[in-house]
């Protein structure tokens, strides 16, 4: 995974491996380390969304996985809340991890030594619920050129805060609040080429018409432009629901992969979710291609052979 020009997918041989979908998990964060992948999902598959841990995935390629097992779990490693383990998010600094997630209508963090833990949690929200407008869900991080660590959550109203030196507080003072266009949760941002893009589900992640939506800006407070619809469900390939994503840089390359969830095939709903990947295609102007969701339409390796 160590070049730098863009592949066309289209040019992948027909026996290439796809990444398969991966079922009864959901909000994924998929995150590169090195030349490994790591997956942070909530555990799907229980009504109401009442998982109460988190478990860790690793991949080198997205086609074959690793489990780690239970990396946390709330009412022993996590004691101050036992219920709705929900949309982990994670970030580095200084040879720490940090294992940011949801539980209970607020927001945790757990430091560790390596990316799927052990971690320590630390005995207190980050953000308790009521802290700030809407629901304190759906954490996400974005490292920025500077080093400067930021934190994004949010149902119904996002906010973004730079996190301390420590990754473990902020000042409540810096966090800025804002909707964006129909924003319902799972606010994202990442960089390419000095254009910072914010990505957002909208509507209920049981409808199928969950989506997601983004925007472009000079700086990671905004003023953010909309693009509109970025992924939407597919009703002619039974694709539906596709939202709570996460967007990723292959290390070393301009390659970049979204991670999403969809309602699990066949059968699924807002409770029976599976999580699968695909590329995303940055344009020459600056917008993001609208993806065309298949089913194993990313294959791998990610980079096809060149002769
Ligand atoms: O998986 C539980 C909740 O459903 C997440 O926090 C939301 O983003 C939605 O996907």
């Amino acid at each position: 995974m160590t070049e730098t020009s863009a592949p066309d997918a289209r040019s992948y041989p027909s026996d290439a491996p796809t990444a398969p979908a991966l079922p009864l998990l959901a909000d994924p964060n998929l995150w590169a380390d090195g030349d490994r992948f790591y997956l942070f999902p909530t555990t799907d598959g229980i009504p109401e969304w009442a998982a109460t841990s988190f478990r860790a995935y690793s991949s080198p390629d997205l086609v074959h996985w690793d489990d780690h097992g239970v990396i946390l779990a709330l009412g022993t490693d996590v004691r101050w809340v036992r219920d709705r383990a929900w949309a982990p998010t994670i970030a580095t600094r200084s040879g720490k991890y940090f294992f940011y997630f949801s539980a209970d209508d607020n927001i945790g963090v757990a430091v560790g030594d390596s990316p799927t833990g052990p971690f320590d949690d630390i005995d207190k929200p980050l953000v308790a619920s009521g802290d700030f407008e809407g629901r304190a869900i759906d954490p996400s991080t974005f490292t920025d050129v500077d080093g400067t660590v930021y934190l994004l959550w949010g149902n119904e109203v996002a906010h973004i805060v730079p996190l301390g030196e420590d990754m473990v507080s902020f000042d409540p003072r810096e966090v800025r609040s804002w909707v964006p266009t129909g924003f319902r949760e799972a606010a994202w941002i990442h960089r390419r080429d000095g254009i910072y893009y914010l990505s957002w589900s909208v509507n209920d992640t049981r409808s199928p018409d969950y989506q997601v939506h983004y925007a472009s800006a000079p700086s990671p407070y905004g003023p953010w432009s909309d693009h509109g619809v970025l992924l939407e469900q597919a009703p002619e390939r039974d694709i539906y629901a596709t939202g709570h994503h996460s967007i990723t840089n292959v290390p070393g390359t301009d390659e970049w992969v979204i991670a999403y969830h969809r309602f699990a095939i066949p059968d699924g709903d807002g409770f029976h979710r599976e999580v699968v990947f695909d590329r995303l295609i940055h344009r020459a102007d600056g917008s993001i291609e609208p993806l065309n969701p298949s089913i194993g339409s990313l294959r791998f390796p990610l980079h096809p052979p060149t002769e």
